[in-house]
């Protein structure tokens, strides 16, 4: 069984070009409901725990700098199996490879500052949830 939540963060690339309003847009229109929100900027040790899954990779260091770099959106969204309807929503990765209308395809700049963050799994969704909002932040 799949689950209703998905974690977001709109990234320091996106959120430093005005690209809040035009990213929450199309995740409302594509029926996610906002079940938690908040603007914050990462620490090291922050970025560095949310992204624990990549340590050691070639990417890992210059990613945290990145993230830490500006403040991000991060956001809980709700929608019927949201983790995979959300990851249609943004695209791949890469944005050279992300669809054509997805966000990644819209507002990526690089593989790295690709605009926004989307759990991968049901599971990684709770976590990155906890990670973000108390149960007072929650609605
Ligand atoms: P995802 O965000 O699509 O789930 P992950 O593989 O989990 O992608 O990687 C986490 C983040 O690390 C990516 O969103 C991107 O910002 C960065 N990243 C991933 N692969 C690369 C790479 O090959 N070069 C530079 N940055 C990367
Ligand atoms: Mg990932």
């Amino acid at each position: 069984m799949s689950g209703n939540i998905t974690l977001t963060m709109i990234k320091p690339d996106a959120v430093r070009k005005n690209q809040i309003g035009p990213i929450l847009k199309m995740m409302n229109e594509a029926g996610f409901r906002i079940r938690g929100m908040k603007y914050t900027r990462l620490s090291k040790e922050q970025a560095e725990a949310f992204y624990a899954v990549h340590r050691g990779k070639p990417f890992y260091e210059s990613l945290v700098e990145f993230m830490t770099s500006g403040p991000i959106v991060a956001a809980m969204l709700e929608k019927e199996d949201a983790v995979t309807a959300f990851r249609e929503l943004i695209g791949a990765t890469n944005p050279a490879n992300a669809a054509p209308g997805t966000i990644r395809a819209l507002f990526a700049e690089s593989v790295q500052n690709n605009a926004v963050h989307g759990s991968d799994s049901d599971e990684n969704a709770v976590i990155e949830s906890d990670f973000f909002f108390s149960k007072v932040e929650r609605f």
